[in-house]
């Protein structure tokens, strides 16, 4: 059978994991990588034995013969290389943030919509393993109606050494890390009326904030806290763990450090381990992230395959980012945000 052909644009410090998940899956292959970066096209291409390699991705589009694109640049070109492949009718993943704005977000969905493509936005953290676990309990019944959550990541960790851009943009953890966290609190409580939110800044290395409370008032009566941080230095280095809290009518669940897992109902605890596998390119503490990328990645091919529009396309993630536009409004303002009004 004919393999599926994909090509790759940026080469940088996330895509390696998104090679390596490609690599893992038999019915895929990435015909070709682009980077303005020459040193990272050659790193790249050399690892993962890619042979056509482009400087502008153009060229590329403009020389065609794969199926599929994968943009795993940074956000600023994120709008731009959308609308190319839209232009050039390729189904396209971008990479999260989505957008620099939520108008450019739109703008994106549109562009795809108009060209008959799938857009997916690589929003991978509610793919991973505890997450997956998290949300099945949740369906299952056994701790009954949620009417209160908490999702958390808290962390002292040097992202910056990794990533030094985080370091310099005026929005930091909300639009980078947060952005995660608010994606699993719709996938887990359902989209949300309201919204309200604090942030600080406690690295004063940094340009952006580096912690944020937001409270959010779901459709659906459940009220969700989601914190972010990476000024909190703790015994033990969480990084990336999210810990989750739910109380529902008949019981609670936690999913704390070290990937525990316990579920509290009418029949009494449970502990489960709910740890990611390591996969054999993987290394800890990265791991649970790198999963949730090969299992995305996944999704995407079957979606493709099926015509069905992923569970994180364009369309979706709109909802997604417009709580992190939500945030920073009501950090800025001080008051509580209608979501559906950022929606129109
Ligand atoms: P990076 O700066 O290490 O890599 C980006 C690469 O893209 C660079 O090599 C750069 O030269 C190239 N590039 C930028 N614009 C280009 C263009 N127009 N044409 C061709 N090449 C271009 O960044 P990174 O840390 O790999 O992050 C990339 C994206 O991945 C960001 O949006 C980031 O938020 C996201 N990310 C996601 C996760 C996740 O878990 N989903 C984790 C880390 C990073
Ligand atoms: O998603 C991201 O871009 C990363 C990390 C997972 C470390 O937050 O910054």
């Amino acid at each position: 059978m004919a393999r599926i052909k994909g090509a790759l644009i940026g080469c940088g410090f996330f895509a390696i994991n998104q090679m390596h998940a490609w690599r893992e899956l038999s019915e895929v292959e990435i015909v070709a990588i682009c980077d303005r970066d020459p040193e990272r096209l050659k790193i790249v291409g050399d690892q993962f034995d890619v042979a056509r390699r482009y400087a502008s991705a153009d060229e590329m589009f403009a020389e065609g013969g794969f199926d599929f694109v994968d943009i795993a640049t940074t956000v600023g070109s994120h709008r731009a290389l959308v609308e190319l492949a839209a232009l050039h009718k390729v189904p396209a993943i971008c990479q999260k943030p989505f957008a620099p704005t939520l108008n450019d977000a739109k703008a994106m969905v549109a562009a795809a919509e108009e060209a008959g493509i799938a857009l997916m936005i690589h929003e991978n953290f509610r793919w991973q393993t505890p997450i997956l676990a998290v949300k099945e309990v949740i369906d299952s019944g056994e701790i009954g109606t949620p009417f209160w959550g908490r999702v958390s990541f808290r962390s002292g960790f040097d992202v910056f050494s990794g990533q030094p851009y985080l370091a310099k943009g005026k929005r930091f953890i909300i639009e980078d890390l947060g952005i995660h966290s608010l994606d699993i609190a719709r996938f887990l409580f359902g989209d949300a009326l309201t919204l309200s939110a604090r942030t600080c800044r406690i690295n004063p290395d940094i340009a952006g904030e580096d912690v944020a409370t937001m409270m959010l008032g779901h459709d659906n009566g459940v009220t969700s806290i989601v914190d972010v941080s990476y000024a909190t230095k703790l015994a033990e280095e969480p990084f990336p763990q999210t810990l989750i809290e739910v109380d529902g009518s008949e019981g609670t669940l936690r999913l704390g450090l070290g990937y525990k897992l316990v579920v509290y109902g009418p029949a009494g605890a449970v502990e489960r381990d709910v740890a990611p596998n390591l996969l054999p390119w993987a290394s800890k503490p990265w791991h649970n992230i790198q999963e949730s990328v090969a299992l995305i990645q996944r999704h995407w091919i079957e979606r493709l395959a099926s015509g069905r529009a992923p569970d994180t396309s364009g369309r979706d993630n709109l909802r997604t980012f417009a709580l992190v536009e939500a945030a920073y409004l009501s950090a800025e303002r001080d008051e509580t945000i209608v979501v559906g009004d950022l929606l129109r």
